[in-house]
């Protein structure tokens, strides 16, 4: 069977007999243990000084080479382009885009700098895998350096409209660097036509079917939304009420309904206007006041950017006003934890919980809904809010869907969910699940590996 080779920023390399922690590392793992395999990139270490050493490290049928990043490419490729300029862009933020010209130069000399380095580690004959935003170019880079194996690329995040791509400098180069790519994979098919879009106004590139064809080159497309493993997932909510924090937190609660949300604390996930909506929740329906808790889980993200840091504080202050506005001596409508719960606290805390609030301004698609759905007792399921603006939401029609931005919106939808009647709730969340069901996590690694594999490499 052909090794399949998978590149991404951030690689973690699992404890020796220890499985690994997130959904997404999971299905990677498994695909690179079935058809055995090299994980390539960062470390997520950053080194002092300018040279960058090769890692490797030998787990069961699986090869994990890493590089450290120099202190400078930190800041200026992962900080500064991949998470000042593109991560923006990219989420329709315009405001929030802090182009400069030593990061966009950065970008490119770890792109090629990592070409180089994994260049030397391959066999020929490979399926090379590539992910996310910030290895835009790596397709090109790796050409340049002799390699003619079928080579893919997925976004996990939005792709924006034209318009609001060609306000960052330098976007035709990394289209063009897209077009060297012979499988392009996007999470909706919202994303897809706005790629399609753009090559066709920058280049003047021809669609046929799934295929594009631009500058002498042919490049497949595909949607494939990222998904949860959800047998696993039901596995771990019923074991939840064994997580003795998930335990306690549900004993504090008594009968008050538990409203939840769980972020990276990014501004794309809408956390100002869902603490407003919070706000409007308890001014507008009175009754919820003392009878219902908010609890905001926000892992820190990203603290090195300037905007990470000010929505941190920003949070604290607005949970603050809340609660000093609205709280009594027993309660306190809003709980803000700013660190990373363990994951069956989490899974846990969603099983209790009435309301998963799920509000980003943009998402490529937005796990922890699915999450959410797929943690509920089937007997007495909670509810959904989603944000209309996740990727997400073209399968989640059971959601009560709205606009993250329109704050009476959703804590309207709060209300709505919170009176719910049961039979309703039930039908929402068997259809939820049988989407859940057909597009899982294995379904999502199978269709773009199957698709990888019948591509003919395009060796230029
Ligand atoms: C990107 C795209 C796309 C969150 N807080 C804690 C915690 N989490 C876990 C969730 C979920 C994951 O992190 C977050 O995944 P999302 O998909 O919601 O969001 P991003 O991190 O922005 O991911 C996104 C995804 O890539 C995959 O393609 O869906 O659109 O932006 O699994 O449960 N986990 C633990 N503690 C926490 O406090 N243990």
């Amino acid at each position: 069977m052909t090794r399949l080779v998978v590149i991404s920023n951030r690689v973690s390399i699992p404890e020796p007999g220890k499985s690994e922690a997130g959904g997404l590392a999971v299905a990677i793992t498994g695909a690179l243990d079935e058809y055995g395999g090299l994980w390539f990139g960062w470390d997520g270490e950053v080194s002092e000084t300018a040279v960058s050493e090769l890692t490797t490290v030998q787990r069961e049928n699986i090869t994990y080479a890493t590089l450290p990043l120099p202190k400078e490419d930190y800041e200026n490729y992962y900080l500064g382009f991949s998470n000042e300029v593109l991560w923006p862009v990219f989420h329709f933020n315009l405001g929030a885009m802090d182009f400069q010209l030593e990061y966009a130069k950065a970008y490119q000399r770890v792109n090629e700098r990592f070409a180089g380095a994994l260049s030397t580690l391959l066999e020929g004959g490979e399926l090379i895998w590539v992910h996310d935003y910030h290895l835009l170019p790596l397709g090109k880079a790796l050409r340049k350096e002799g390699v003619k194996d079928p080579m893919g690329f997925y976004l996990h995040i939005p792709f924006p409209s034209y318009d609001l791509l060609r306000a960052m400098p330098g976007y035709r180069g990394l289209l063009d660097d897209l077009l060297h790519y012979d499988l392009l994979g996007f999470q909706t098919d919202n994303d897809l036509h706005a790629f399609r879009q753009a090559v066709i106004e920058t280049f003047g590139a021809e669609i046929a079917g799934d295929t594009i064809e631009c500058n002498g080159r042919q490049v497949r497309t595909g949607v494939y939304p990222v998904g949860i493993d959800v047998d696993e997932l039901i596995a771990e909510a019923e074991h939840s009420r064994d997580n003795e924090q998930a335990r306690q937190l549900e004993e504090d609660l008594g009968e008050r309904d538990l409203i939840i949300g769980a972020d990276r604390l990014d501004y794309s996930k809408g956390l100002v206007q869902r603490f407003n909506a919070i706000e409007a929740l308890l001014t507008q329906f009175e009754h919820r006041r003392q009878k219902t808790i908010f609890m905001q889980i926000a892992s820190p993200s990203r603290s090195a950017i300037p905007e990470y840091d000010d929505l941190r504080r920003q949070l604290e202050e607005m949970a603050g006003h809340i609660n000093g506005t609205y709280a009594d001596l027993d309660w306190m409508p809003v709980h803000y934890l700013n660190q990373t719960f363990p994951r069956e606290a989490l899974i846990g805390l969603f099983r209790s919980a009435r309301v998963g609030l799920v509000t980003p301004l943009r998402d490529g698609m937005n796990l922890v809904c699915k999450e959410f759905v797929a943690a509920q007792d089937p007997e007495d399921p909670g509810v959904l809010v989603l944000s209309e603006l996740a990727g997400a939401a073209s399968e989640l029609s059971g959601a009560l869907q709205v606009n993250p931005y329109d704050v009476d919106a959703i804590a309207a939808a709060i209300e709505q969910a919170l009176n719910m009647p049961l039979d309703e709730r039930q039908e929402r969340y068997r259809q939820m699940l049988g989407v859940l069901r057909r597009n899982s996590l294995l379904e999502w690694r199978r269709r773009f590996m199957e698709h990888l594999s019948q591509q003919n490499s395009d060796a230029d």
